[in-house]
């Protein structure tokens, strides 16, 4: 299978983390997403110019999570729908830490003072806080604790903000996986 992406993209590392517990080989089409050359490659195999995409027997597939249950269902898994709702909040958490990623990165709004980037930062607060409170309480399957990974060392990695300040446990959970084997082939960098 070819999986078009980047060794940055949080959104990527959730589908080679499949890719990867699953066993199936893969090779990766590097891609600078955020870049206009890398937008208009990404465009030849899906109009959104979104990555990451999975070029598979059955076809192109996007979006992660669509091209996660893809693979899974292949094997006969299924995800009840808790979970999809569960792993759906971190999707939400990781497309508004993105936009205010390239807030910054394109010279919108550096200090994130337009009404808009208040919108993201505020949902970004309130599913952090919801997530602190889970992890508490010891609540999170694996697949939720592997896309949270994603996004927070993507975080870390990227500088988009302190996310650590008044997060103990999203940071003790963070720190107790980063450096597991499983993740570290997955890596952000770049
Ligand atoms: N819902 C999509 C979001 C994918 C996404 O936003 N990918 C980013 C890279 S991390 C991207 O391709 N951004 C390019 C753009 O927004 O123009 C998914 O889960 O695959």
């Amino acid at each position: 299978m070819k999986l078009i992406g980047s060794t940055t993209s949080p959104f990527v590392r959730k589908v080679i983390l499949v890719l990867e517990d699953l066993g199936i080989p893969y090779e990766l089409e590097q891609v600078r997403s955020l870049t206009p050359d890398g937008a208009k490659q990404i465009g030849k195999y899906n109009a959104a110019r979104r990555i990451p995409i999975l070029e598979t027997e059955d076809g192109s597939i996007f979006d992660s999570t669509i091209i996660c249950e893809y693979l899974l269902e292949k094997q006969g898994k299924q995800i009840d729908v808790k979970t999809k709702l569960a792993l759906r909040l971190i999707d939400e958490l990781c497309d508004s830490c993105i936009i205010l990623f390239q807030q910054k990165l394109w010279e919108c709004d550096l200090k994130w003072e337009s009404k808009f980037s208040q919108v993201q930062f505020e949902r970004v607060k309130s599913i952090l806080a919801s997530l602190e409170k889970k992890v508490d309480k010891g609540g999170l399957h694996q697949m939720e604790k592997d896309w949270l990974l994603c996004v927070l060392d993507w975080l870390s990695f990227r500088e988009v903000f302190n996310w650590k300040k008044g997060h103990l446990a999203l940071e003790n959970l963070y720190e107790s996986l980063k450096d597991k084997e499983r993740y570290q082939k997955s890596a952000p960098r770049t």
